[in-house]
């Protein structure tokens, strides 16, 4: 089977680089990177994306052996049809890391035509670290990254309000855009910037708070050889995702015209307030798949599919869905109930393998943004406390352990939240464990042994899945 890039791929047309991406991970890939080409296609956006690694480890090596190409295979059922499409995605010029060649990613700020910076590093991404280097070395995270790119970009450029770029970043944080752009003030603060390019950051750079839903495994390992066969490459780095897609965005007209998706028939939504559609989908979409994954690992089960359709997964879920996460959402109760079976039959899609350990990644900053609002607006409502919510959330300590029944556990988080578990599993009693981790004002930002009845309520809950069943050979 012959390679996969741009010789055999045939393709030879070029287009300046618009937009800088961090992260190079499936979901980037699999849906902006997606959404990029069809705009190439179908519209005279006319623009390529420069890939940042936005970590010390990744695949941007993989990547540009392939000249930037890579299939995205979309596969599900919509309306009572299967749904199969797949695209050679042709928009990524390149990609590179910073921790490489820092001078090179700086010298991407200089490119008169970006416009565009669109990221997605998950909930732990955005946040500001004093302890984050200067512009000497590279900055640990993705804002102080940023930050350096725009500086220099700033000083290039003199300050010219016309070269101030559009920021789309698209971690499911409660507005992203406008925490993303207090981040980068901080560290120009920190760094001792000059006011003037914090004063073009506030006023000339664009942050955008927006909201995503596509649900992309990535990489079908099970299946990739007859998908390579298919597709008639050998391409590594194919990412699979359902067909849905929504993206909506928070932005002046200037952006809607500059991004122009409308044109291509794209779900791409650009309104003055995305919160009802942030809080719908965050607690119930997101909500369920970060209370599902440690309690539906922990009882031997592996991906999305096989957890809703499992009796006992499957009832806990649903059950938290429609009564204790839907009970503290104020839209229409039939809008509500419509969104929770569209997700469970998502969740259910057949053609493709979503891993809970996948969902794992970041459990803990997860936790705090998709299901503990719920928890304590069900308190604030009814007096009392969710129980599955709260079930899930003594199986995610658990998890954190590292180990169960004598397997391990895929836990997968910063080195501070692993550091954190490995001292909190080593006290003396189970009690003193979960008081440890319901304190701790860093994770939660709240102390949770302060709400009635929760500790009490996890340490129960936590010693019950002790007592379980030792977990099935996988
Ligand atoms: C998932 C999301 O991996 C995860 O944390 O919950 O990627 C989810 O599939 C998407 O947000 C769906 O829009």
């Amino acid at each position: 089977m012959q390679q996969l890039n741009r010789t055999t791929a045939q393709i030879t047309q070029t287009r300046p680089t618009k937009v800088i991406q961090f992260g190079e991970g499936n979901f980037l890939r699999g849906f902006v990177d997606w959404i990029i080409d069809i705009l190439n296609e179908k519209t005279d956006f006319n623009g390529s994306v420069e890939i940042i690694q936005p970590l010390d480890k990744g695949i941007y090596q993989l990547l540009n052996g392939q000249d930037g190409l890579y299939h995205v295979v979309l596969e599900g059922i919509q309306e009572g049809q299967t749904v199969q499409e797949n695209r050679l995605i042709t928009c990524v010029s390149n990609a590179l890391s910073p921790y490489d060649t820092y001078e090179q990613y700086l010298q991407l700020g200089e490119n008169p035509d970006l416009e565009f910076v669109i990221s997605n590093t998950t909930e732990a991404g955005i946040s500001f670290d004093p302890a984050d280097v200067g512009f000497d070395t590279t900055p640990n995270s993705f804002p102080g990254k940023l930050t350096a790119l725009l500086y220099r970009r700033f000083t290039h450029f003199a300050g010219a309000k016309d070269k101030a770029l559009t920021i789309i970043p698209c971690e499911l944080i409660e507005k992203n855009g406008e925490n993303l752009r207090e981040t980068v003030l901080q560290f120009a603060k920190h760094w001792n910037l000059p006011t003037d390019f914090a004063d073009w950051i506030q006023n000339n750079t664009i942050f955008c708070n927006t909201l995503v839903d596509r649900i992309v495994p990535g990489f079908p390992k099970d299946t990739i050889q007859e998908i390579q066969q298919e597709l008639g490459f050998a391409d590594n780095l194919v990412v699979k995702a359902e067909p849905f897609h929504l993206w909506v965005i928070e932005a002046p007209e200037s952006v809607a015209k500059a991004f122009p998706t409308e044109r291509a028939g794209l779900q791409v939504k650009f309104v003055d307030d995305l919160t009802p559609y942030r809080t719908r989908k965050v607690r119930i979409l997101n909500g369920a798949h970060t209370a599902l994954v440690p309690v539906a690992y922990l009882q031997g089960l592996r991906t999305v599919r096989e957890a809703v359709e499992d009796e006992k997964a499957g009832t806990f879920i649903k059950e938290a869905i429609f009564e204790e996460i839907i009970p503290t959402l104020d839209l229409s109760a039939e809008e509500l109930n419509q969104f929770a079976n569209d997700v469970i039959e998502r969740f259910q899609n057949p053609f493709i393998r979503h891993e809970l350990q996948s969902i794992a990644l970041n459990s803990v900053s997860k936790y705090k943004v998709r299901v503990l609002p719920s928890v304590l607006e069900y308190h604030k409502r009814k007096g009392q406390l969710p129980q599955r919510l709260l079930h899930s959330l003594a199986a995610l300590i658990l998890f954190y352990k590292g180990e169960y029944n004598g397997e391990q556990t895929p836990v997968n988080d910063t080195p501070e939240v692993l550091e954190f578990f490995q001292e909190a599993w080593q006290k003396d009693t189970v009690e003193e464990t979960v008081q440890a981790v319901l304190a701790n004002h860093d994770f939660w930002g709240t102390d949770l042994t302060q709400v009635a009845g929760l500790e009490a309520t996890v340490v129960k809950e936590l010693a019950f899945l002790q007592e379980q069943e030792p977990v099935k050979a996988v």
